[in-house]
């Protein structure tokens, strides 16, 4: 059976396969520009390992790593006034991406509740 990272969209650019606008990497987590952002900062925050989404039992390091990049992303944007962060998990959720990531969302006021 196929590599299931092989031909994940997130699994491509974290292989330098697909180009993306980094912001921010270490060993465990990458961060970089969605292409399609809803605000003025939208950063999406991925495990490098190739986890489907929250459903999918990840580690609580990898969670953990996910979280403390995300408030990292948050500071080095200057999100002084707040941001949110989402996880969009199935298809309910909203999940049209398999591989666990969280978006940072800031640059504007966030409504409640969100659509
Ligand atoms: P979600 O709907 O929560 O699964 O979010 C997936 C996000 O991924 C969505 O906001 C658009 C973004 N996205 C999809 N394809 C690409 C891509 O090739 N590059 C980048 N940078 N973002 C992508």
């Amino acid at each position: 059976m196929a590599d299931r990272s092989e031909n994940c969209i997130f699994c491509r650019i974290i292989r330098g396969e697909i180009p993306a606008t980094m912001v921010a990497t270490n060993d465990h987590v990458v961060a970089f520009r969605d292409l399609d952002p809803k605000a003025p900062v939208h950063v999406l925050v991925v495990p490098r390992e190739h986890i489907a989404s929250l459903d999918d039992s990840p580690d609580r390091a990898v969670l953990g790593a996910v979280l403390a990049l995300a408030t990292e992303v948050a500071q080095m944007e200057g999100l002084a006034d707040g941001y949110r962060v989402v996880i969009n998990t199935g298809p309910d959720g909203g999940q049209t991406v398999d591989h666990l990531h969280a978006h940072v969302l800031g640059g504007r006021h966030m409504a409640w509740p969100p659509g």
